[in-house]
């Protein structure tokens, strides 16, 4: 079995989840197909670096990420760092003949994506980026579904990504309210994992009509680079910052198969917390599933009897997606970081084999085109084509 070394630039909330899945990958799936060395890990100051280092079970770390770069031990870089930086740091990771996985959005726009998607082909390195709720064996178990013809033809997809840890106007001004950092606000940040849902399970998108808001145009600055979503809350007094990205979008979509549908995502919901669903309805049934239930997927069978038709829950377990390397009994429950051990499972299976993970960084910079038509039809008000 081969060990790969693994660099991780950035050192917040996903180096935690990333972490955890190098380390809990092969207790889960066994003969594992790679085990992974964490070797070096980067933040923006020795202090960062050298906590995370201890923290997370790195055995070197650095304040120059150019150093994992240049290390040739490294034979993979993970980038978890705000949007701003994927870029520049997977171009020169690809030149470096490392293989990545970035986390998502894969850049802060379809320009930027495609700079990094030209140099992991040019230098023919492996890569992913990191949609991971795709992973969720009822979200797998839902594609499967329609792949077995259940639902039948797909006639509409309704996805939402709802959350409030922003609601509050308090809630501090973090990297993800800045266009220089993040790119955009709602729609990078949470409505591209709806974007790959729709395309993982209906197919591609070639038309959006949308309406962008932001509700809560300044905020509260906060201290340090490591965002607080919104569990610090500043007080009123606190000098306050510009928001310039989106809080909210809603969008009408198309798909080249001929379904509708739609996509909304606000972090200024009350009461939802990570309330991404989608709805699919088929000519011959239909599928329901919210991430805030994930070890459910709710079916309906038009073939059922008109007396028994309804939606009935399947709680997903050892019969399901990668039930054989998770709890040996249905609903025990999974976690957000199963979704990222599942998820390193896959690209390690890509590192050792011949082809390349899916979602990789082509439907990073695809789900960055249809992100770029969403903003564009707000501005401009009206249908717009996806590239
Ligand atoms: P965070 O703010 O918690 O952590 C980012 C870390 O990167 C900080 O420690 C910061 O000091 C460090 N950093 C910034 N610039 C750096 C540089 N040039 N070199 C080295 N370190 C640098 O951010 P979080 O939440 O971990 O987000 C990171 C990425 O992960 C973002 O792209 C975000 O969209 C994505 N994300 C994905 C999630 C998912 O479910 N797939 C969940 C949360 C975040
Ligand atoms: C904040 O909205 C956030 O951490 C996103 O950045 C993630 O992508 C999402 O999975 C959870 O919420």
């Amino acid at each position: 079995m081969k060990t790969l070394n693994v660099g991780m630039i950035g050192a917040g909330f996903m180096a935690k989840a990333h972490s955890l899945a190098y380390t809990g990958m092969p207790m889960y799936f066994w003969p594992a197909p790679a085990k992974f060395n964490k070797l070096m890990i980067a933040d923006v100051t020795d202090e960062l670096a050298k906590d995370a280092a201890d923290r997370l079970g790195f055995e070197k770390y650095t304040s120059n990420w150019m150093d994992i770069i240049e290390d040739p031990d490294i034979d993979v870089v993970d980038i978890v760092t705000p949007n701003n930086s994927h870029a520049e740091i997977a171009i020169a990771a690809a030149k470096a003949g490392k293989h990545i996985i970035s986390e998502k959005p894969l850049a802060r726009d379809a320009a930027e994506s495609k700079t990094m998607l030209d140099a992991v082909k040019e230098n023919n390195v492996k890569h992913m980026v990191a949609f991971n709720y795709r992973r969720t064996p009822a979200v797998s178990l839902a594609k499967k579904i329609i792949e077995e013809g259940k639902i039948g033809k797909i006639l509409n997809f309704r996805g939402t990504y709802l959350q409030d840890w922003s609601a509050d106007p308090n809630s501090p001004l973090s990297w993800r309210f800045n266009k220089e950092l993040a790119g955009s606000g709602a729609l990078g940040d949470i409505g591209t994992h709806v974007i790959d849902f729709a395309r993982y399970l209906v197919g591609e998108i070639n038309e959006v009509m949308a309406t962008a808001k932001t509700w809560i145009p300044e905020r509260p600055k906060q201290e340090g680079g490591v965002d607080k979503l919104g569990t610090v809350k500043s007080g009123a007094n606190v000098p306050k910052g510009k928001v310039d990205v989106d809080d909210e979008i809603m969008t009408m979509i198309r798909f080249d198969n001929g379904a509708v549908g739609s996509i909304e995502a606000t972090r200024n919901a009350w009461g939802r917390n990570n309330f991404l669903t989608f709805e699919i309805h088929g000519e011959e049934g239909s599928l329901y599933f919210n991430y805030e239930r994930r070890d459910e997927l709710q079916v309906c069978f038009k073939n059922d009897s008109d007396d028994e038709r309804g939606f009935k829950t399947i709680y997903t377990g050892p019969p399901h997606p990668y039930g054989e390397g998770l709890w040996p009994i249905p609903a025990l429950g999974i976690g957000y970081g199963d979704t990222k051990i599942i998820e390193i499972y896959d690209f390690a299976k890509a590192l050792v084999g011949n082809g390349q993970v899916s979602p990789n960084f082509e439907d990073g910079y695809q789900i960055a085109l249809i992100s770029d038509a969403i903003l564009k039809s707000s501005e401009e008000d009206k249908w717009i084509k996806i590239k």
